[in-house]
């Protein structure tokens, strides 16, 4: 095993392809406009690019309904200019990650095609059907795009399991043959050259094959299936033969994406010892203010359970596990917005204050497009002008089943809408944001004059500069990759401080989460000692700090 393997230092980079930069006008992004930003990628320090998937696919959820795994979806461009793209990638010391969704395919796909349309052919089992159970679907577990997980085939009188939309059949992973389909597709990227996957929600693939009815939903005649399908009976299994397959004959690095897992989940999924994934994304910290209707209720959040959350993870994989670290990503609404604020004024010190809060955390971060000089939320005034199935699902169900007023939809909508991160990059200032010269497949957030990566660039106190820096610094410091984490005043409303130390090196890390300036007493030793990082151009060292708003600092002590 290697002791330190390069995943540890590494920024990844999340790039949402269809939203990064559109070579040929047709509006949509695809793999030449990526190549033409490496550069710019490389001047922001990052190591690594995560794209999300870039394969054949019908498109009902943007590439995540995958047709042909060995295949570029049309818009994006062919094969010849992956390759391309990975070569100069790698010429920059850029490394690519792809994005494996293999808990499902599309309907479309050749396999599932050949399953429905042939139920005694092999394909059938690759996919999960199930005759009726007294005349009714056999379970009524919930779809994470609403409605029931079962859809009825009338040809064949049997349903089919689908997590995700209808268009998002689920693989059979029982079938070893299935299984040995997918390492086989790993394999052709990996004699690519690809450096790594991200797995699509990776800890869904093993169900209960008693496929038990579960808790009601509220409000609803479904019920939640959670327990029967996250982190299943056999997923440890499965991955540790994906792991001896397959995985441990490349040099490479992977992360799953697994909602729903807690921290031991995470040390079981991350332990180098197990052999199955490098690390997970968790889901706590943006799971803040769920209720009854999910994340479209909105409710109010503290810091003290955000520190709460974010500290669990940090000491809980320190030297069992590893973590990813995150804010933003094509699923969730800005951070900026959520976790920080959006106004003007305020925008770019919180922007930075979150960056600073993440990156002198234990683990890998990850950087969503756009991230990096602070794009925002985007408040479209209506429905039609969102694209994503999940928003319009929830829409539809929200104003038919529970009755909520089109006010408050679209106030949940503005908050957490997947669009607020889809919405194309905004390079520079000229017309559509310099994404395209076309009609873009979304809207460009209106703001893009103000909020761009040209202006970023040329402007040393922009977040874009703020991000170059702390890519850097952290990868200065050994303790940020190694020391141990420890919270300073957990019952805070509006101080997030925590202390990394390797025996060596002390840094302490204090990020004000408040609009109105503050105050905090920091521990004796670092008084005196080195700023090395702050969001605003002064800083009296003193026991006691006086904060601007949002500010962060982090402190080297003597
Ligand atoms: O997301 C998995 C997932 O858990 C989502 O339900 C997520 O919680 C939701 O989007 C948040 O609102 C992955 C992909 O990241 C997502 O884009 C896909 O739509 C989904 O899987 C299905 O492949
Ligand atoms: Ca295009």
């Amino acid at each position: 095993l290697n002791a330190r393997p390069w995943f540890k230092d590494a920024v990844v980079y999340q790039i949402y392809p269809r939203s990064f930069q559109d070579s040929n006008g047709d509006g949509i992004g695809d793999l030449r406009g990526i190549l033409s930003r490496l550069d710019y990628l490389a001047r922001l320090g990052v190591d690594v690019l995560w794209l999300s998937p870039i394969f054949a696919s019908p498109n009902d959820d943007n590439g995540y309904d995958i047709s042909d795994y060995r295949a570029i979806m049309a818009e994006f461009g062919t094969m010849a200019d992956f390759d391309e793209l990975l070569a100069a990638a790698h010429q920059r010391g850029l490394k690519i990650m792809l994005d494996l969704v293999v808990n499902h395919s599309s309907d479309e796909h050749p396999w599932f095609v050949e399953a429905r349309d042939h139920p005694d052919s092999e394909k059938r089992d690759y996919y999960i059907w199930k005759p009726p159970v007294n005349g009714d679907m056999p379970t009524h577990w919930q779809a994470f795009f609403g409605g029931p997980v079962w859809q009825l085939d009338e040809a064949s009188g049997e349903y089919y399991l689908h997590l995700f939309s209808v268009k998002q059949p689920d693989l059979n992973w029982e079938n070893p043959k299935l299984r040995a389909e997918v390492y086989d597709l790993m394999r052709f990227w990996l004699d690519k050259g690809i450096d790594g996957f991200r797995m699509d929600v990776i800890n869904l693939i093993s169900k209960d094959q008693a496929y038990p009815d579960a808790e009601p939903i509220t409000g609803t005649a479904l019920t939640s299936g959670y327990p029967y399908f996250m982190n299943g009976p056999r997923v440890h299994e499965f991955l540790q033969e994906m792991n001896r397959e397959v995985l441990s004959h490349y040099d490479l690095m992977t992360v799953g994406e697994t909602p729903g897992a807690s921290v031991d989940d995470a040390v079981r999924y991350s332990d180098p010892q197990r052999g199955e994934l490098d690390m997970v994304f968790q889901f706590e910290h943006v799971g803040l203010g769920s209720g009854e209707r999910g994340k479209w209720s909105n409710l109010p959040w503290t810091l003290p359970e955000l520190k709460s959350i974010l500290s669990r993870w940090q000491t809980g994989l320190h030297n069992r596990g590893w973590n990813s670290l995150y804010w933003d990503n094509h699923d969730q609404p800005r951070a900026v917005s959520r976790f920080g604020n959006d106004s003007p004024e305020f925008r770019v010190p919180s922007a930075k204050m979150l960056a600073t809060l993440l990156h002198f955390m234990q683990g890998t971060p990850y950087i969503y497009q756009g991230e990096e000089f602070g794009m925002t939320n985007v408040r479209f005034e209506r429905v039609d002008q969102y694209d994503d199935l999940e928003t319009l699902g929830a829409e539809r169900e929200l104003r038919e089943l529970h009755g909520w007023s089109e006010e408050r939809i679209m106030a949940s909508i503005h908050a957490m809408s997947r669009d607020n991160a889809r919405t194309p990059v905004q390079w520079d200032a000229s017309p559509n944001a310099g994404f395209t010269s076309g009609k873009p497949w979304l809207e460009i957030n209106p703001n893009y004059p103000n909020i761009n990566a040209e202006a970023a660039e040329a402007d040393l106190d922009s977040v874009w500069h703020h991000y170059k820096h702390l890519i850097a610094l952290r990868k200065s410091l050994d303790v940020v990759r190694d020391g141990t984490y420890e919270l300073l005043d957990a019952e805070h409303p509006s101080i997030y401080a925590y202390l990394r130390s390797d025996g060596h090196t002390k840094l302490l890390i204090v990020a004000h989460f408040s609009a109105k300036a503050g105050q905090y007493r920091i521990p004796a030793e670092f008084v005196g000692g080195e700023v090395l990082s702050n969001n605003y151009s002064s800083l009296q060292l003193t026991e006691k700090l006086n904060l601007e708003p949002y500010q962060a600092v982090v402190i080297r002590a003597k």
